[in-house]
């Protein structure tokens, strides 16, 4: 056999990518405790929720159904789930351990063994098919105690809070687990407080001074950690992780470009900027003068920020963003989790998320250009419908379409020079929404059969794309 070209290095980390909170279900079990995630409600309230101002973090059992509380039941078959991640191939699986498993209210002094174990037993069967862990420390579901009784990330206690969670986590799984990474997509923040910051916006003003001070304190927990992860598991690497969307001009009209540049600045690089390169960046500056902002930073922040930086960056990229300084109502680019005008040159899934893989090119040399550290892309993937009613398996090939197009973009981006560590496909198995708590987004080459009204059977079947993944990781990226 002829050996095939790939641009992909040999030792390159191909997996997938979830939550905890949107697999595993186990609701209250081994004496966890309740996360926002617990409390957020499904289907179109979600999206109301997360947008609006005013929630309460009420739990209303009358009102909605909760997901997130069976979610796919990964709690109770992850072997399963993990045996099929081998028989794909995977090298990596990423995860996120709930900070409520550990500590259940999230002040204790204690962690709680039941919740240790469990992750223990997941990690272990990992290991068992030759999978290394790549762990989130904190994705969406802070510890409900936290948000209700302490502000969230408002309040500085919560630093204080975490540094006990991390030390425990890194004590127990020093020797399972060798990359780690702090907050999921540290800057959603800006435009989901709730999961990002752990505070739901209550008027304009939150927008600034508080959304701002719950970011300090992400910054030094972050380095905090950082500084634990070096001194308690030395062979490990730690990331942080954003969102990217590399953010276009409408046109060269240089009023739209400059109002590109400014949105690129404060959404894709104010975070990395702090967690990267150990300061906070020149342009913040002017914005924090203009909104009033002033930070409550203690001595010794902006050293230990400065000295515990990250290894790695690792970032989800669902879409590029087009922005233009006056926008009208129709150009918005509805579906998109952020603002923006529509792209006249792409299309979008059926959520309205822009498709393009060029845009990952872009993005991955944009990062490299400005950072100079390992990259590394740990989610991305088409949510879409899958249609069960087939002999044999669900024939997705929009999502192998998808994928293949991504895949082959950070082929080209390697080729200019981008040093990237890994892939881990998001959703890997079909997994409860982010932004609709709902089931019929998937974004897997795992079936579950699960719906949304909270039917079905939790059984596990292979997608056209399972086999497709399987290959593409078997010949290192060659076969796409
Ligand atoms: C990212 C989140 C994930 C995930 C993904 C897809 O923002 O980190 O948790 O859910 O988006 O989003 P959704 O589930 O809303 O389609």
């Amino acid at each position: 056999m002829t050996k095939q070209y790939t641009p992909f290095p040999k030792d390159f980390l191909w997996g997938g990518a979830t939550a905890a909170n949107q697999i595993e279900g186990g609701f209250g079990e081994g004496n966890k405790g309740l996360n926002i995630a617990d409390v957020l409600p499904g289907g179109t309230e979600r999206l109301s929720v997360l947008s609006e101002p005013g929630f309460d973090f009420e739990i209303d059992r009358e009102k909605y159904t909760y997901p997130n509380h069976d979610a796919i039941d990964f709690y109770h078959r992850y072997k399963e789930d993990i045996a099929l991640f081998a028989e794909m191939g995977f090298k990596v699986f990423r995860l996120s351990i709930a900070w409520t498993r550990i500590f259940p209210n999230g002040d204790e002094e204690e962690p709680n063994e039941e919740g240790l174990a469990f992750y223990d037993r997941v990690f272990d069967e990992l290991h068992k098919h030759n999978i290394e862990p790549v762990v989130t420390i904190s994705h969406y579901e802070m510890p409900l105690n936290l948000v209700k009784n302490y502000g969230g990330w408002r309040s500085r206690d919560v630093v204080t809070f975490f540094e006990r969670y991390v030390n425990a986590i890194f004590e127990r799984y020093k020797d399972k687990v060798k990359y780690w990474m702090t907050f999921n997509e540290i800057n959603s923040g800006l435009m989901m407080p709730i999961m990002g910051l752990g505070f739901s916006i209550q008027n304009e003003e939150d927008k600034y001074t508080p959304t701002f001070q719950a970011f300090h304190h992400q910054f030094v927990a972050s380095s905090l950690a950082v500084k634990a992860c070096h001194e308690i598991i030395p062979d490990a690497q730690i990331g942080c992780m954003i969102i990217y969307a590399p953010v276009y001009p409408y046109d060269s009209n240089p009023e739209n470009v400059l109002h590109a540049l400014k949105e690129e600045q404060l959404f894709n690089y104010f975070c990395a900027d702090v967690q990267v390169r150990g300061e906070y960046p020149a342009f913040i500056n002017r914005y924090f003068k203009e909104n009033n902002i002033e930070l409550d930073i203690k001595d010794g922040d902006l050293a230990l920020i400065k000295e515990h930086t990250v290894d790695y960056i690792g970032f989800s990229y669902y879409m590029s963003r087009t922005e233009r300084k006056e926008k009208t109502n129709e150009e918005k680019a509805e579906g998109n989790i952020m603002s923006g005008v529509k792209n006249p040159y792409l299309k979008a899934s059926e959520w309205g998320w822009e498709i393009d893989p060029t845009g990952l090119q872009v993005a991955l040399n944009q990062l490299y250009d400005r950072y100079r550290l390992p990259l590394f892309v740990v989610e991305n993937g088409l949510g879409a419908k899958d249609n069960v009613d087939v002999d044999g398996p669900i024939q997705d090939d929009y999502r192998i379409n998808y994928l293949r197009e991504h895949i082959e973009a950070m082929g080209e981006a390697i080729k200019d020079g981008v040093d990237l560590m890994g892939y881990t496909a998001w959703g890997c198995i079909d997994l409860v929404s982010a932004s609709t708590g709902q089931m019929s987004k998937r974004y897997g080459f795992i079936y579950v059969d699960k719906q949304d009204d909270g039917s079905g059977s939790f059984e596990r079947s292979r997608k056209k794309s399972f086999y497709w993944y399987q290959d593409v990781i078997a010949t290192n990226g060659a076969n796409i």
